[in-house]
C-alpha cells in the first residue's frame, strides 16, 4: 500500500499581516493533488493542524472543502485527517460520521471517535489508528481515568482505545499530532503545554508499522525511520528558510516492511532572508523578486526611506533588520514562551490589552486562584 503523509497545512495562516491562502492553494492544487495521481497513492494522511486557528477564515474552509472533495470524491482516495493543537476538534469533526461513508475520515472530538479504520491491499488488512491532539485534562475527563497526568499518558490511553481489536500481526498506520522527545522545533509551532512536560517517548509508536506525525514543522524522523514528521505545507517563519517542505510517500509491503521517499513542494513564492549592504542588494540581479523576504541590512549608517526603496525591488519585503545599527535602543519587549509561567503570560497579555491600566490586586488574586485550580486538577470543570 502506498500512502501520502502530509501535516501542518495551517490553512488561513497569516504571515506578517497577509493571508497565505493563495500560496497554500497553489501548493495543494498544483503539487499535492498531482502527486496522488502520479504516484498512484492509495491513501492520504493529514496529521493535524489543518487550519491555523480554531475559527479559520472562510477562504481557508473553502480550500479544505475543495481539496478534501478532490481527494475523496474525484480521485477516489481515502483521506484520514486528525485535528492538531491549532484546530478546533469539534468544528473539524462536523459531519464526520456522515463523511466516513464518503472515504473522508476525520478524527477530532473525543466523543465522536470511531476506528480503527481498516483498508485492504493485496496482502491483507492495514489498520489506520487516528489519535487527534487532545489536552491531557480532556482525555482524563473523557475516560474518567485519573492516572492520565500528561501528554504521554493521555496519548497512550487514546491509542489504546483507537487500536482496540487490531491484532498484533496486522499492519498498522498510526496518525498523531504530538511532540516526540528529541524532535527539532521551528519558530512557527505553538508549544503544546506551558510549564508541564509536553514530550512523549517515541517508544509509544513502536507497535505500528508506520507512524505519521504532525506538529513539528521541519520534516524529520523521530526515533526510527518509520516514525516521521512530514513537516508543514509551507515555510511559516523566517527561521525555516533552510527547510525543504514536502510530503512523505510511504510504501508498506507484505510483511510490514516500510520505505519512505520525501517529495518536495515547490512553492509559488519562497520565504528567504537576504543579507548584505543596501547598495549591493539593490544592484544584484535576482530572478525571484516576488519571494517573501526578510532583508538584513549590514550598513551602519541609516538608509533614508530604506524600506520604500527596497520594496521597489522586492514588493514582498516583510521585515527589515539592521543588526549593525542597534546600539542605542535596546528595549525590545520579548519573552520566551517556554520559560514563562502561566501567571507571567497572563500578566503580559493583560498589559498588552490594557496598557494604561494594570491589574488590580483583586483581579490578580482571582486569576492566580483560577490557575491554581487548573494546575492542581481541581478545576477540571473550568476547561
Ligand atoms: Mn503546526
Amino acid at each position: 500500500m502506498r500512502i501520502l503523509h502530509s501535516a501542518d497545512w495551517h490553512l488561513g495562516k497569516m504571515f506578517y499581516g497577509e493571508y497565505l491562502t493563495e500560496e497554500q492553494a497553489y501548493v495543494l492544487t498544483e503539487q499535492f493533488l498531482p502527486m496522488l495521481k502520479e504516484e498512484n497513492v492509495d491513501a492520504v494522511v493529514l496529521a493535524g493542524d489543518v487550519y491555523d486557528r480554531s475559527l479559520p477564515p472562510a477562504g481557508a474552509v473553502e480550500l479544505f472543502d475543495e481539496i478534501a472533495t478532490k481527494v475523496t470524491a474525484e480521485l477516489g482516495v481515502p483521506f484520514f485527517v486528525i485535528s492538531g493543537n491549532h484546530d478546533s476538534a469539534s468544528r473539524l469533526s462536523f459531519g464526520s460520521r456522515l463523511l466516513e461513508k464518503q472515504n473522508l475520515y476525520i478524527a477530532g472530538e473525543l466523543d465522536k471517535l470511531s476506528g480503527p479504520y481498516i483498508l485492504e491491499d493485496t496482502y491483507g488488512p492495514i489498520a489506520f489508528i487516528a489519535a487527534p491532539f487532545a489536552e491531557p485534562a480532556s482525555v482524563r475527563n473523557h475516560f474518567g481515568d485519573h492516572s492520565i497526568r500528561d501528554h504521554e499518558t493521555a496519548l497512550a490511553r487514546l491509542l489504546q482505545q483507537q487500536s482496540r481489536g487490531v491484532e498484533q500481526t496486522v499492519r498498522s498506520v498510526c496518525i498523531a499530532h504530538t511532540f516526540v522527545a528529541g524532535g527539532m522545533g521551528s519558530d512557527s509551532e505553538r508549544p503544546l503545554s506551558i510549564g508541564g512536560s509536553d514530550a512523549v517517548d517515541a517508544a509509544l509508536f513502536a507497535p505500528y508499522t508506520y507512524t505519521a506525525l504532525g506538529h513539528l514543522h521541519g520534516p524529520q524522523q523521530a526515533g526510527s525511520p518509520s516514525i516521521r514528521y512530514a513537516g508543514s505545507l509551507l515555510k511559516y517563519s523566517f527561521g525555516e528558510v533552510r527547510q525543504k517542505k514536502g510530503a512523505v510517500l510511504v510504501d508498506i509491503g507484505k510483511s510490514g516492511l516500510v520505505s519512505t521517499t520525501f517529495l518536495p513542494f515547490e512553492p509559488r513564492h519562497d520565504v528567504r532572508i537576504i543579507e548584505g549592504f543596501f547598495d549591493d542588494i539593490m544592484n544584484k540581479d535576482d530572478v525571484r523578486r516576488d519571494d517573501f523576504v526578510l532583508i538584513r541590512l549590514l550598513d551602519t549608517d541609516p538608509i533614508l526611506d530604506g524600506m520604500a526603496k527596497l520594496r521597489k525591488k522586492y514588493p514582498q519585503v516583510l521585515a527589515l533588520e539592521t543588526p549593525n545599527r542597534q546600539s542605542k535602543s535596546g528595549s525590545a519587549r520579548s519573552f520566551d514562551l517556554r520559560k514563562s509561567t502561566e501567571q507571567q503570560l497572563f500578566e503580559s497579555f493583560a498589559s498588552a490589552m490594557q496598557p494604561d491600566r494594570p491589574l488590580t490586586e483583586a483581579e490578580r488574586a482571582c486569576v492566580n486562584g483560577l490557575w491554581r485550580k487548573l494546575l492542581t486538577g481541581e478545576g477540571e470543570g473550568l476547561l
